[in-house]
C-alpha cells in the first residue's frame, strides 16, 4: 500500500515538472519579448535582420527600421556607422514612410549614413515606421557592424521636445569565404555474382481427372395460400366543444386632470458677455510672422536647416538659438492644433 502511493507521487511529481518547466521558460520568453517591444520605453532604431553571414564581393540589403512605440514620428534627423574596413556603402533608399527627405549622404571617409526626413502630410506614421533600405558590398572578411548612432532626433505628433530613444537593435554582418562541400567518392560497381546453373527439373506427372458424379434434382415447394385481412373498423370523430363568448368589458372613464396654473416668468437680466481670453498654443508655428502658420513657413524652415535663415524671418521656432529639427516639430504640431491660425 505504501509503495503504491510512493509510486502515485512520484507520477505527480514527474507530472509537475514536465508541465511546469515548459510553462516558466514559456513566460520568461513572453516577458523578454515584452521589453524587447517596449526598446527600453522610447523610440528606437533597428536593422533587420540584425545578423547575417554573406561571402566576400556579396551585396546585400538590410532594412532600417524606427520601432516608434507609443509615439506618432514626424521626422527624424539621424546618423549610422558602417564599419567601412569590412563592407563598402552600396546606397540608401528611403522608403516612403516620410514624404520629404532632406538628407541622404554618405561619408566614405568616416564611414557615416546621415539622414533627414520629415513627413508634411495630415497622416504621420505609427508603430514600426521603415525609414528605408541599406544596400551593402562585402569587402573584407571579418564582422562588420552597422551602429544607428545614440544621438538622433526624432520628433513627434504632439511632443515640442525630441522623443526619448531606447536601446537600439544594431546589425552584426560575419563576412566570410564559405566551406566547399566535400565532392564524394564513387561508390564502386560490384562485380557481377555468377549465377549458379540449375539442375534440370524433373517432369511432374499429371493428374488424371476422376469423373464428377451427377447431382440428384432437389424436390419443388408446395406454395402455401395468403390469408386475407379483414378490414381495420374506422373510429367515430369526437365532436368539438363551442366556445360561448364572454361579454365585452365597458371601460371605466379616466377623469381628466385639471390644468395646474402656470408661474408668470419672471424677467431675467441678461448679463452682459465677459470677453474670453483666447488661448495661446504652446506651439509656434508663425517663421515669417504674417499672423498664421503654413507651408511658407516649413519652407523659410527648411531653408536655414539646409543653408541659412532668410532675411526677416524666424525659422527659430522654439527659441534655443539654432536651427534643428526640433523647430520643425513646433511648426508641424502647430499646424496640427486647432487653436493656431492656419493660412
Ligand atoms: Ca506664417
Ligand atoms: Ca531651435
Amino acid at each position: 500500500m505504501t509503495n503504491l502511493r510512493s509510486k502515485r507521487n512520484i507520477f505527480i511529481f514527474l507530472v509537475l515538472l514536465l508541465v511546469g518547466i515548459p510553462l516558466t521558460v514559456f513566460l520568461a520568453l513572453k516577458q523578454q519579448d515584452i521589453r524587447s517591444r517596449a526598446g527600453g520605453g522610447g523610440v528606437q532604431f533597428e536593422m533587420s535582420p540584425q545578423i547575417a553571414t554573406k561571402a566576400p564581393n556579396e551585396t546585400f540589403s538590410i532594412d532600417v527600421n524606427l520601432n516608434s512605440g507609443v509615439f506618432s514620428p514626424a521626422g527624424l534627423d539621424t546618423t549610422i556607422t558602417i564599419d567601412k574596413d569590412i563592407v563598402d556603402f552600396v546606397s540608401f533608399t528611403p522608403a516612403s514612410s516620410f514624404d520629404t527627405i532632406i538628407n541622404n549622404s554618405y561619408s566614405a571617409s568616416s564611414g557615416i549614413l546621415r539622414i533627414t526626413a520629415v513627413d508634411v502630410s495630415n497622416t504621420p506614421p505609427t508603430g514600426t515606421v521603415k525609414v528605408g533600405t541599406l544596400t551593402l558590398h562585402a569587402k573584407n572578411v571579418g564582422t562588420a557592424t552597422v551602429t544607428a548612432q545614440n544621438d538622433p532626433q526624432v520628433v513627434g505628433l504632439g511632443q515640442s521636445t525630441a522623443l526619448p530613444i531606447g536601446t537600439n537593435l544594431n546589425g552584426s554582418y560575419t563576412i566570410a569565404v564559405p566551406t566547399p562541400t566535400p565532392i564524394p567518392t564513387a561508390t564502386p560497381i560490384p562485380t557481377n555474382t555468377p549465377v549458379p546453373t540449375v539442375p534440370p527439373l524433373t517432369p511432374t506427372p499429371t493428374l488424371l481427372p476422376t469423373d464428377t458424379p451427377t447431382s440428384t434434382p432437389i424436390p419443388t415447394a408446395t406454395p402455401t395460400p395468403t390469408p386475407i385481412p379483414t378490414a381495420t373498423p374506422i373510429p367515430t370523430a369526437t365532436p368539438t366543444p363551442t366556445i360561448i363568448p364572454t361579454g365585452t368589458p365597458i371601460p371605466t372613464q379616466i377623469p381628466t386632470n385639471t390644468p395646474a396654473p402656470t408661474n408668470t416668468p419672471v424677467p431675467t437680466t441678461i448679463p452682459t458677455d465677459t470677453p474670453t481670453p483666447t488661448p495661446a498654443s504652446q506651439f509656434v508655428g508663425d517663421a515669417n510672422g504674417d499672423g498664421c502658420t503654413g507651408i511658407l513657413d516649413f519652407g523659410i524652415w527648411l531653408t536655414a536647416f539646409q543653408q541659412a535663415p532668410l532675411p526677416n524671418t524666424n525659422p527659430d521656432l522654439n527659441g534655443d538659438g539654432s536651427i534643428n529639427i526640433l523647430d520643425f516639430a513646433q511648426w508641424y504640431n502647430a499646424m496640427h492644433d486647432p487653436i493656431v491660425v492656419k493660412c
